[in-house]
Formats: structure tokens, C-alpha cells, sequence
């Protein structure tokens, strides 16, 4: 089953800047990405940050970049219909995929996730730039499912990237060379800013804008893990835009496109949707 976005949620998606989508994607890709998010934790990547290894509690872990040799990550990109759901929110005739991410909160995990917009950590330029965070598990706002700024997405803003694990976060130093205005401090100024926040299940996608700003709360429960894949996906205008201070993982060595042109690279960009 590959369901499409309701005219609601793309509605929602192009006001606020994110869609709740109840039940997105069949509940088998739950269990298997859940079974990937057990292998990262026990053998994780290059690529991911864990702020306690092996610790019991404040186990902050995401890691990403996995789907070029993770064959049950590749497998969830192409055929989950997440790529026809991120086109629909964007509004988009195309999706191609740029990588994904896993993102956990152990039990006891008491870190936030920084307000941030997900835009200036990325080396591309659009805005039909989106993802599609995919709950794993259950979780409510005050147990970390993200939270965002409604309508942030078009206040024209560029805010540099924070370090999820903040500034002694080694594996995020590539941060350090960005530039841009820092993100108004939210958390201590709540109530001047539109909060919007979901509850889910596991299955419930938030569909968000790379342009909006969100963060998320500490993963309090201590029972339970919070778990999710986010996938980022870009949309007809986007293009490359190369620049110091953005996710390492994809650099201009990497790919045959130039500097303001969209990224039809195959190899590194695949298209995985049409309409
Ligand atoms: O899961 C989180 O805590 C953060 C997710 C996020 O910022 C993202 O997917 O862009």
C-alpha cells in the first residue's frame, strides 16, 4: 500500500511548513527500519554522533549516509512511497533522494535536539527541499517528537547550523566554518513564537520544509526509546549550492553537477519519483 498526501495535509504542508501524516508507510517498513536502527546502535557508521556510547542513559545517537550500501535503507527509499509523499507535500513534478538519517533518543535521554532549520546545514538551494521524519516508535512531545515554528518557513530567514550535541560535539565540527545569524534562542521564549507539536505512533510521518525551524525535547521516558528515520528529499527547484560550513558527507568531489544547477546526478541523486 502506497498512499498519496490528502489535500489537507498538502494544504497544511504549504501554510505551516509541516503536515502531520497519520499511518504513512506500511507498518512493515517500521519493523525493518527498527531492526537497522539495532545494527547502527551496535556497529554504527562514520557518519553517526553518539553522545554516550554504550551508555544505559543520555544516549543521543543519529547516524546517516547509509543508503548507498545499507540494502534494507535502499530499499526504503525506493519502494516505501515516502518519494511520492515528499513530491506531494512540495508540491514538486520529481523527488530525488539525498540521504537518510536515523535519529535516537535512548531511555533517560534528557538532551534536546536545538531549534534549528535543516536548510543551512546542507549544501543546496530551493525550496522545495524537504523530509520526511518517520516515527519508529511512539512518542509524545514531552518525550521528544519534534516540535516546529508554524509558518517559519517563510520568513526568508538563513539561520546557522547548531550541533545537535552541542559545541563539544567533535563530530559535527565541520559546523564551525558556517556562517549566518543564530537561531533566536525559542526554548526561552516560547510563548512569542507559534509551537506546533505531534504526538505520534509509530508509522506517523511529519513532512516539514528544510526551511522551517523545529527542535524536540529530551526523550524522558525511561522505559522507552525514541526512534526515527528522517529522509531528505529535494523537489524541482532546487539546485547545489556548495558552501563552507555544510554536511560533509556529499562534497563537490563527489558529484558531477556545478554550482547552481539542480542535481541530476544519478549516482548520488537518484530520482525516485515522477509524477
Ligand atoms: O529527531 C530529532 O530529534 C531531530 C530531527 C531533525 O531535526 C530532522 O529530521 O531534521
Amino acid at each position: 500500500m502506497v498512499r498519496d498526501l490528502t489535500q489537507a495535509e498538502r494544504q497544511t504542508f504549504a501554510s505551516d511548513g509541516v503536515a502531520l501524516v497519520r499511518d504513512a508507510v506500511d507498518c512493515e517498513w517500521v519493523t525493518r527500519m527498527m531492526a537497522v536502527v539495532d545494527r547502527q546502535l551496535a556497529a554504527p557508521s562514520k557518519w553517526s554522533n553518539d553522545a554516550n556510547p554504550d551508555g544505559a542513559e543520555n544516549r543521543n545517537f543519529t547516524d546517516r549516509y547509509l543508503w548507498q550500501e545499507n540494502a534494507e535503507i535502499n530499499a526504503f527509499i525506493r519502494e516505501s512511497g515516502c518519494a511520492k509523499l515528499a513530491a506531494q507535500a512540495m508540491d514538486s513534478q520529481s523527488a530525488r533522494f539525498y540521504f537518510d538519517h536515523l535519529l535516537v533518543k535512548e531511555p533517560g535521554t534528557a538532551s534536546p535536539t536545538p531549534w534549528h532549520q535543516d536548510i543551512p546545514y546542507w549544501p543546496f538551494m530551493g525550496k522545495q527541499i524537504c523530509s520526511l521524519w518517520l516515527a519508529l516508535t511512539p512518542c509524545s512531545v514531552e518525550n521528544s517528537s519534534l516540535e516546529f515554528v508554524r509558518g517559519s518557513h517563510g520568513d526568508g530567514k538563513y539561520y546557522a547550523p547548531e550541533a545537535f550535541n552541542g559545541p563539544q560535539d567533535d563530530n559535527a565540527s565541520w559546523m564551525a566554518k558556517a556562517t549566518g545569524e543564530k537561531c533566536p534562542d525559542i526554548e526561552a521564549d516560547r510563548q512569542s513564537f507559534d509551537i506546533v507539536g505531534y504526538d505520534v505512533e509509530a508509522g506517523d510521518a511529519l513532512i516539514f520544509s528544510a526551511w522551517t525551524i523545529h527542535g524536540a525535547r529530551g526523550n524522558h521516558s525511561l522505559k522507552t526509546r525514541r526512534a526515527a528515520i528522517s529522509t531528505r528529499w529535494l523537489g524541482d527547484d532546487a539546485v547545489w549550492y556548495p558552501h563552507a560550513g555544510t554536511d560533509p558527507t556529499v562534497q563537490q568531489e563527489d558529484v558531477s553537477v556545478a554550482p547552481g544547477e539542480p542535481p541530476v546526478d544519478e549516482a548520488v541523486f537518484p530520482e525516485l519519483w515522477r509524477a
